[in-house]
C-alpha cells in the first residue's frame, strides 16, 4: 500500500516510517525539514521518497499525496511556546496545514487520513482522566490550532466520504525527540542536561503532571488507525492512562543518569496546563490499542539511545 506520512522526518513520523517500511508499504515522506531531520531517515532512506516542501505549500501535499491510499498527518510545529511567540506562523501550519492535507486527500481519492492531534484541547477544566467527550478549553494558540484542525478533520468524514481518525496524544517521548530548543519536550530536554550534568529547569513546583506515552506506543496506535475498519470521524486519546507529575520524572532519570540531586526551578509557564490524565478506554475498545511500555522502561530506552549518540558524536549529543 502506498501512504504518505507528513511530517515523517520528525520525531514521532519518523518512527512511524520505520515501522510501515517495515511492514512492506511504500512510503512517501513530506517535511519541510525545519525541525525534521534526514538523519531519522537513514536507516530507511532507500526504501523512501522524501519530498522536501511545507504542508503549507499545497502544491507539494497534492504531488505527496497522489496515489496514496492512507495519509498519516504528523507535521506540525509541536510547542506551546512556540506558538505562543508566533501564533500566524504556527496556525499556518497547525491548523492551514491540515486543511490543505485534507483536501489533497479528497483530491486524491485517499481512503484515509489519521490526525496527530494533541491532549492539549482539553485545558485545565475537564474532571480526570480526561474522555474525548469532555468539554475543551484549549488554553494556548497550540491547542486552539489542533482544536480547529481536529474539527475540519471530523466534519470532512461525513461530508465527503473520507475515513478520518484523529488522535488526541498526550505527552510523548523517546529517542530522536530533539532536546536542544526551548520548545522540545521536556523528558528530551532532562535527559540532555543530566547527561551534561547540568540540573534541569522545572517550571512552576514540579507538581504537575503528564501522561507520558512512549514513541513505540504512538506508532501502534497509529497502525492501529490505519486498520480499524471504517472509522466515521473517530477521535481517541493516546496515552498510558497515567499519571507523573515532572518531580517524579526528574527523580526516574536522575536514578539513570546519576547528575545534580536537585533540579532548578522558574516560574511556571504561561498557557501550561496542571495536570494531564487521559481516560484510555476508548483507544482500547474503538482501536484495540492499549499502550505496553512502562513509563521507567520507556525513559530507560531513550537514556540508552541518548547514551550512544552522545557517545558517537564525541560527548555533543546536540552535534550527533
Ligand atoms: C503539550 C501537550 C502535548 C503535546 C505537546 C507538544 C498538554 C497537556 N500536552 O505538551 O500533548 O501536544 O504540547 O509540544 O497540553 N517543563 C519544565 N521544564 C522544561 C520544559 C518543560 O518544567 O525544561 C514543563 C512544562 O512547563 C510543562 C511540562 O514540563 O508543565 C511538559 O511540558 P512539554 O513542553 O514537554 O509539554 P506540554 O505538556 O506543554
Amino acid at each position: 500500500m502506498r501512504v504518505l506520512v507528513t511530517g515523517g522526518a520528525g520525531f514521532i513520523g519518523s518512527h512511524l516510517v520505520d515501522a510501515l517500511v517495515a511492514r512492506g508499504d511504500e512510503v512517501v515522506v513530506l517535511d519541510d525539514l525545519s525541525t525534521g531531520k534526514r538523519e531519522n531517515l537513514a536507516t530507511v532512506a532507500d526504501r523512501v521518497q522524501l519530498i522536501v516542501g511545507s504542508v503549507t505549500d499545497r502544491d507539494a501535499v497534492a504531488a505527496a499525496t497522489d496515489g496514496c491510499a492512507v495519509v498519516f498527518h504528523q507535521a506540525a510545529i509541536a510547542s506551546v511556546p512556540r506558538t505562543i511567540e508566533a501564533p500566524v506562523e504556527t496556525n499556518a501550519v497547525n491548523f492551514g496545514g491540515t486543511l490543505n492535507v485534507l483536501e489533497a486527500a479528497r483530491a486524491a481519492g485517499s481512503r484515509r487520513v489519521i490526525f496527530a492531534g494533541s491532549a492539549a484541547i482539553y485545558g485545565d477544566d475537564a474532571p480526570l482522566p480526561v474522555g474525548e467527550d469532555a468539554p475543551l478549553s484549549p488554553l494556548s494558540p497550540y491547542a486552539v490550532e489542533k482544536l480547529c484542525a481536529e474539527h475540519y478533520v471530523r466534519v470532512w468524514a461525513p461530508l465527503f466520504g473520507l475515513e478520518t481518525v484523529s488522535l488526541r496524544y498526550f505527552n510523548v517521548f523517546g529517542p530522536r525527540q530533539d532536546p536542544r530548543s526551548p520548545y522540545s519536550g521536556v523528558v528530551s530536554i532532562f535527559v540532555d542536561s543530566l547527561l551534561r550534568g547540568e540540573a534541569p529547569t522545572i517550571y512552576g513546583d514540579g507538581e504537575q503532571t503528564r501522561d507520558f506515552v512512549a514513541v513505540d506506543d504512538v506508532v501502534r496506535a497509529n497502525l492501529a488507525a490505519a486498520a480499524v475498519s471504517a472509522p466515521v470521524g473517530l477521535v481517541c486519546n493516546i496515552a498510558r492512562g497515567e499519571a507523573t507529575s515532572l518531580n517524579r520524572l526528574f527523580a526516574t532519570l536522575s536514578s539513570l543518569l546519576g547528575g545534580p540531586a536537585a533540579p532548578r526551578h522558574a516560574e511556571a509557564r504561561a498557557g501550561d496546563v496542571r495536570h494531564s490524565l487521559a481516560d484510555v478506554t476508548r483507544a482500547r475498545d474503538a482501536l484495540g490499542f492499549v499502550a505496553r511500555t512502562p513509563v521507567e522502561v520507556g525513559l530507560a530506552r531513550l537514556v540508552e539511545w541518548a547514551r550512544g549518540v552522545r557517545g558517537r558524536a564525541g560527548a555533543d549529543p546536540g552535534s550527533g
